[in-house]
């Protein structure tokens, strides 16, 4: 086990990355900004160790960072409708950085903060505490709300994110990371061919604006049924209306039946690479990079669309708007705790 930190200076700012390594040579690179994954290397089936995560090739790049690269994302992952929310018949209006619409926590959203780091280091683990202070009325979400991600790395190359918070004010919360994961290796292909299967039977319908309708959809006989494992390139080729508001892909929120342990796995054949994921969230927006930015150089090629695959565990914006949905409401001293861990293997194939 072993922690590498590298003092850096971006655009005259200070930011520090933090490089973690297993003792099978697994390797996780985090900024202090934003909470930015920038690299996972992983084995592929031959123990070739290979980039699976999108990243800048220029860190500079992060300070604008278009499609929130490998970022945590608060305090409410997703579109807020007409960025405006009621708690106990008081409106808070929140800054519409998407059209009408609040995403993604705006600007600067926990993507954008330094957070404090402290790294972590045993025989059977190595990670990082991540802190941050939100102070009320940041971004217009009410209560003063400190913020503890862990990110830890073991042996059996299981990377887990924790994320606890505390308010002093009732608000909503759900906080979650933004990784494109591509199991290809270094971005050698698209993800059109990883197989996705998710413990999912329901989704949420999404209006041309990408905000829920309120309508709960059944993936029965459409190409949103992955329990049974599907190639992601089925939404790629679909008339089906939510693939093309999604703008020929995914970008929407998955309900967890919870019928297994595991919610999600995606497969690469070529590399033999796997990742398993294991959530306590009740759902995930599955967002397949339709809209993926190319402003910027990647660190191993040019940018393009479907080059990586998002898994943004979290609960649903939509309970805002709508009865039936995961709630984002956090409570008064109410203790905020998620945790999603992402196994990285291999097949036996
Ligand atoms: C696009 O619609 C998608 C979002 O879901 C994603 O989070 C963002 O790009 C990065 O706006």
């Amino acid at each position: 086990m072993n922690i590498q930190t590298e003092a850096l200076t971006v655009s005259g700012q200070q930011w520090k990355e933090f490089t973690l390594t297993n003792d099978h040579g697994m390797v996780v690179s985090i900024l202090d900004f934003g909470g930015i994954i920038t690299k996972v290397l992983t084995p592929d089936r031959d123990g070739k160790l290979e980039n699976v995560v999108v990243g800048f090739e220029n860190y500079e790049a992060y300070l604008d960072n278009p499609g929130y690269f490998g970022a945590l994302i608060g305090r409410v992952a997703g579109r807020i409708a007409n960025s405006e929310f009621e708690l106990d018949g008081k409106t808070y209006s929140l800054p519409n950085n998407e059209g009408v619409n609040h995403l993604h926590g705006g600007e600067p959203g926990f993507h954008k903060s330094i957070w404090t780091v402290v790294p972590f280091e045993n025989n059977e683990e190595v990670g990082l505490t991540l802190t941050l202070n939100s102070p009320d009325g940041e971004n217009g979400y009410p209560g003063n709300l400190r913020m503890t991600v862990t990110y830890t790395l073991t042996n059996d190359n299981s990377f887990t994110i924790t994320y606890e918070g505390v308010s002093d004010q009732k608000t909503v919360l759900t906080a979650t990371n933004h990784s494109y994961f591509n199991l290809s290796g270094n971005l050698k292909e698209d993800i059109q061919e990883h197989v996705i299967t998710l413990d999912s039977s329901k989704f949420v319908e999404l209006d041309d604006a990408l905000i829920p309708t309120g309508a709960i959809v059944d993936v029965d006989d459409t190409v949103f049924d992955f329990r049974n494992g599907r190639q992601m390139k089925d939404g790629v080729t679909s008339e089906y209306k939510q693939n093309l508001v999604a703008n020929h892909g995914y970008d929407h929120y998955f309900l967890f039946d919870h019928s297994n342990d595991v919610s999600a796995i995606v497969h690469d054949e070529k590399s033999g690479r796997e990742l398993k994921v294991i959530t306590d969230q009740p759902g995930v927006v599955m967002y397949t990079s339709n809209n993926f930015p190319m402003a910027y150089p990647l660190t191993e090629r040019q940018p393009a669309q479907y080059l990586g695959l998002c898994l943004e565990t979290q609960a649903s914006p939509a309970s805002i708007h709508h009865d039936g949905f995961p709630s984002v409401i956090l409570e008064k001293d109410e203790k905020y705790f998620a945790k999603t861990t992402f196994i990285f293997g291999v097949d036996n194939n």
